[in-house]
């Protein structure tokens, strides 16, 4: 599947980042499947968004969306397949979208969590994928799935980042790594495949866009923390970074459908304007005294520092003559003295 391309046509729709992840999981379940009638992945997803606009936790979800996604093994369609839909279990028939490699519910924003529970509720669903095959013959193949949640199974938590996460995104260095740290997700019940993790999209006005980077995990090893790593960013540019916190009941994977779950997750979104790009000359190590910008300057920059130095790194040489900056292909003490001002000068 190609990422950017897809990413771009679902640009439109606020809830793209979940999407993919779902159309990605759903392909990963694919790889074995060769029965060309199965599904690689059938699966419901409700959200609720939250926008954080200061350093205090998000109260109030602003909008609520579903999304239901029908994907197939090597992100192939049958030949021939003409249209797509859903039947609620009110026998409303709802046609599905298509990015040519799987086909998915039509974006609706609803402005409260119950309205989007009533357009979306419990019961047997009943997707047809339809079209004339290459005998000419008319098929219509037909996947059923059971939401068997009147109310959901949300998460307790909305993810909220921290003051100092929050006013760190606002004018952040791109050229610098930043690290952004929410509350924790407790998982509950353990083992069921919950979701956390940070996306970063550009933002157009108060549109979503493409993602610009984004780390998004199973929960095994919990953990509220993502970095955004330098150079992942432009400079003087909008984004919304999103953190995901989702409950996902995962069925057993049955001859016809390999993958399937029904998830329901609450996201928090913070709009950001990134500053300029300052580069920081002395972070030049990261912990464990392994080479990399971090954002911190401490004892692991010294460590990369002599390391480089030794090993007579151009990184090293940033010392000339009478101990000013500049590059003289010499390594000596006037490398030392530079790279120490440039230390206690910080970024
Ligand atoms: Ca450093
Ligand atoms: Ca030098």
């Amino acid at each position: 599947m190609n990422l950017p391309a897809l990413n771009q046509r679902l640009s439109h729709v606020l809830r793209a980042p979940a999407v993919i992840a779902a159309a990605a999981i759903g392909s990963l379940a694919a790889i074995g499947s060769t029965a060309s009638a199965q599904l690689s992945g059938l699966t419901f997803q409700y959200q609720s968004t939250y926008l954080q606009t200061s350093t205090s936790p998000p109260t109030t979800s602003t909008a609520h969306d579903f999304t239901a996604a029908v994907s197939f093994p090597n992100s192939q369609p049958p030949s021939g397949v003409e249209e797509a839909w859903v039947e609620k279990p009110s026998g409303t028939m709802v046609n599905l979208d298509t990015t040519s490699s799987f086909y998915y519910t039509p974006n609706e924003v609803y402005p409260t969590r119950e309205a989007l529970m009533a357009a979306w509720p419990t019961g047997l669903y009943q997707f047809t994928i339809a079209g004339i095959d290459e005998d000419d013959n008319e098929f219509a193949n037909v996947y059923t799935k059971q939401q068997p949640y009147a109310a959901g199974v949300w998460p307790s938590q909305v993810p909220a980042f921290t003051p100092a996460s929050y006013t760190g995104l606002l004018g952040m260095n791109p050229a610098q790594p930043r690290a952004v740290v929410v509350n924790m997700f407790t998982v509950t019940p353990p083992g069921n495949g919950q979701l956390s993790g940070l996306s970063v999209n550009l933002r157009f006005g108060t549109l979503l866009g493409p993602t610009a980077w984004s780390s998004l995990t199973t929960i095994g090893a919990p953990t509220p923390t993502r970095t955004i790593p330098a150079g992942a960013l432009q400079p003087n540019t909008d984004y919304y970074a999103t953190w995901y916190f989702a409950q996902r009941v995962v069925s057993p994977p049955s001859a016809e459908v390999e993958y399937s779950h029904l998830s329901f997750g609450n996201l928090t979104r913070v709009a950001f304007r990134t500053g300029n790009a300052v580069a920081c000359p002395p972070d030049i190590g990261v912990q464990g005294g392994a080479p990399g910008a971090d954002a911190q300057l401490d004892n692991n920059d010294f460590i990369v520092f002599i390391d480089y130095f030794f090993t007579q790194n151009p990184l090293a040489d940033r010392g000339a003559q009478g101990g000013v900056p500049g590059t003289d292909g010499v390594f000596d003490n006037n490398d030392f003295i530079v790279f120490i001002d440039q230390f206690f000068a910080g970024c």
